[in-house]
């Protein structure tokens, strides 16, 4: 049986749009998720969002909405915003599922029966925004949550108690036998001094919340947001519900969380694990928070950096790796924008990018686009090359598992250079005019090629992308994510013919014109109206016909079969020369020609983005000449906000070519 491997993120709040921070967790996640299973791992990836308690109840009637209608929309929200970033995750739970709040009451009647819950009375302080109750000095009267800053909820009523004071020895000897449960090193010092400190009984329910999971026996008190809420990470395989078997298979669990969140998952999460007999996880890890103007970034502080913003200029791929290699995992980090245009220029433009176009270009001007096999090592430094590619290899592997994602890049990254300088050493352009110089030739091209394939097949899980689109260029086939590059060795044999077109992967990204972009982008958010807790939104006339579908005349069914749509496939894509917003498409539509269509999506989507993408197109429209150019097309894309911001139709399934939609 395969080895299997078991990751989650934090579920997230719903009461605010998604932002960088819980993308960044949920890339992390996904790309570990893709090394395992790179390698042969049975891997399994939850994630979800967090539905209930009193600030989702606040936000959703902020926005004169019902609860559950405002947490179905954000959770969209969620989901599309996580989808263009590359992020496939195996199950998404939400707390307001069936199958979850059954496993939640599960968890309760087993606490209970084991004795670890008794009914008392609560008195104290409530912040919405932390889910938490927080310890106020005597005599102060309006007290603010000292993280959000807001003031605090008197609460005093009648509340269940989950008998946390009897946890704290079996979670101290927990963290002395197990001192990898809690990582880094640092923050479980953090853990063990609160613990060691003493552990009051936690109140478990609310009797003034009515958005929660009802305790079983006692409907008029709801289960305490965080025991629900932690719960998702079992009750997302299947316990203590008959949805889903696969508890067995992968729990314990990686639990990866931002330090914020790292006392509930570290001390609160297996408490309420050992009280009802059920096995730990098996690590919990805490990140650092992206900080943003040097403040941790957060809608509560209004921080945030926008995803649309960030996907308008960046493809998913560039925003993958720039925060997998500029945050130490463990540590904070600032993010600007600026890092990000130098980074993704760097190191994707002039590295990985130009080393695979030169080496590229080099096998079909010299070798008729058929990658030479010579492993003769007569070029000066190809042995040093080869074992430079071989350790970096190693070390990424290493490096990778021990989730320290920058160093692995970073060893990745200094192999590639040294690939590029080998290039630039042995002058091929010389070597290539000299037949006496042939053999040489071939081993410096043999060992770039080389080096550059095994240095794309470790980087796919974080660039799941480009990465096949090198590979394509390449000419190999399969894909990078379905090869294990543990058992890929150099100079292999190879499934290859000739190499494929050669386009840049990476576009060199023009810093003053995006940042300029950026400037008037964030000046037109603060003028429009955000999903926000602190800030609610007025249900003006205005915002709702931004949102309300045009009524049209209606059409007869004649009307409509005159629109042949079909299904498409993106094959290459670029920026038209002087027209800002559009993209020249070339498009298999399933006929004996690839067609030129032009679409108005350049402001949105970067060329690179929409390559190999399944579109819908309007086949029969009339061709017609935009800048010179003519379009034999139309595609589909839904048109949202108020800016139109355009957003590609595509289809969940497979779907050849030239399928006609009716
Ligand atoms: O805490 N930098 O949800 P949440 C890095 N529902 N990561 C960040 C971040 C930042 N600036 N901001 C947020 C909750 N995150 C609970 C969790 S789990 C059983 C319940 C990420 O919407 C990071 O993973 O406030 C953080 O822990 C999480 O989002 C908090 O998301």
């Amino acid at each position: 049986m395969a080895e299997t491997f078991y990751v989650t993120t934090p579920i997230y709040y719903v009461n605010a749009k998604p932002h960088l921070g819980h993308a960044y967790t949920t890339m992390v996640a996904d790309s570990i998720t893709r090394f395992k299973r790179q390698r042969g791992v049975d891997a399994f990836f939850l994630t979800g969002t967090d539905e209930h308690g009193i600030n989702i109840e606040r936000a959703a009637a902020a926005r004169e909405r019902p609860v559950k209608e405002h947490v179905d929309e954000i959770v969209e929200e969620f989901k599309s915003a996580f989808a263009p970033l590359g992020i496939e995750y195996d199950r998404w739970v939400r707390t307001t599922d069936s199958f979850h709040e059954e496993g939640v009451q599960t968890l309760w009647r087993q606490l209970s029966e084991r004795g670890h819950i008794y009914k008392g009375h609560y008195e104290g302080w409530f912040c919405g925004y932390c889910n938490e109750f927080k310890e106020v000095e005597e005599g102060e009267d309006d007290p603010l949550c000292p993280i959000h800053e807001r003031p605090l909820d008197r609460v005093a009523e009648e509340s269940y108690f989950f008998r946390l004071s009897a946890f704290q020895e079996p979670l101290l000897e927990l963290y002395r036998a197990r001192p990898d449960f809690v990582r880094p090193g640092a923050r479980l010092n953090e853990v063990v001094s609160f613990v060691s400190g003493g552990l009051k009984d936690l109140s478990v329910s609310r009797a003034s919340v009515k958005w929660g999971i009802p305790v079983p026996g006692d409907p008029n008190h709801t289960i305490y947001v965080w025991m629900d809420a932690l719960m998702n990470y079992i009750t997302g395989l299947g316990w203590g519900n008959d949805q889903f078997a696969d508890f067995d298979r992968y729990w314990p669990a990686l639990h990866l969380v931002g330090k914020d969140i790292l006392r509930f998952h570290a001390v609160y999460w297996p408490a309420f694990l050992m009280g009802a007999g059920v096995e730990l996880p098996y690590r919990v890890h805490a990140h650092g928070m992206w900080l943003s103007g040097g403040r941790k970034m957060s809608k509560t502080t209004g921080n945030v950096i926008d995803l649309n913003v960030l996907r308008k200029h960046f493809s998913a791929d560039m925003i993958r790796y720039f925060v997998l290699r500029e945050m130490a995992f463990g540590q904070d980090g600032d993010f600007t924008y600026e890092a990000l245009i130098d980074r993704v220029n760097a190191d994707l433009a002039d590295g990985l990018g130009n080393l695979a176009s030169r080496t590229l270009t080099m096998v079909r001007n010299y070798f008729e686009g058929r990658p030479p096999r010579n492993f003769a090592e007569e070029a000066s430094g190809a042995a040093l090359v080869r074992e430079a590619v071989e350790q970096a290899r190693a070390r990424f592997d290493e490096e990778f598992d021990a989730l320290n994602f920058s160093r692995a890049l970073e060893a990745l990254w200094s192999a590639l250079a040294r690939v590029d300088k080998f290039i630039t050493d042995n002058q091929p352009w010389k070597l290539a005019k000299d037949p006496s110089a042939r053999a040489q030739l071939e081993s410096v091209i043999a060992t770039a090629y080389e080096g550059l394939r095994l240095m794309v097949l470790l980087a796919a899980p974080a660039m799941p992308a480009t990465t096949r689109e090198i590979w394509n260029q390449m000419g190999l086939r399969g894909e990078p994510l379905g090869i294990n590059p543990r058992e890929t060795s150099w100079g292999g044999p190879l499934d290859v013919s000739e190499i494929g077109r050669i386009s840049p992967a990476f576009p060199k990204l023009d810093k003053e014109k995006i940042m300029a972009d950026i400037e008037k982008e964030k000046s037109a958010e603060e003028k429009s109206l955000p999903v926000e807790e602190s800030a609610p939104a007025p249900a003006t006339p205005k915002a709702e016909e931004a949102v309300a579908p045009q009524k049209a005349e209606t059409i007869s069914i004649e009307d409509f079969a005159k629109v042949e749509l079909r299904a498409a496939t993106v094959l290459e894509a670029e920026r038209v020369p002087k027209a800002d917003r559009l993209l020249r498409l070339v498009i298999d539509v399933g006929e004996a020609e690839p067609r030129q269509i032009l679409a108005g999506i350049a402001e949105y989507y970067a060329p690179e983005t929409v390559v190999g993408r399944k579109i819908i197109v309007v086949a029969n429209l009339a061709p017609r000449k935009l800048r010179g150019l003519e379009s034999n097309g139309m595609l589909l894309a839904a048109s949202v906000g108020e800016e139109g911001r355009p957003v590609l139709a595509t289809f969940t399934e497979d779907v050849p070519n030239g399928a006609r939609l009716k």
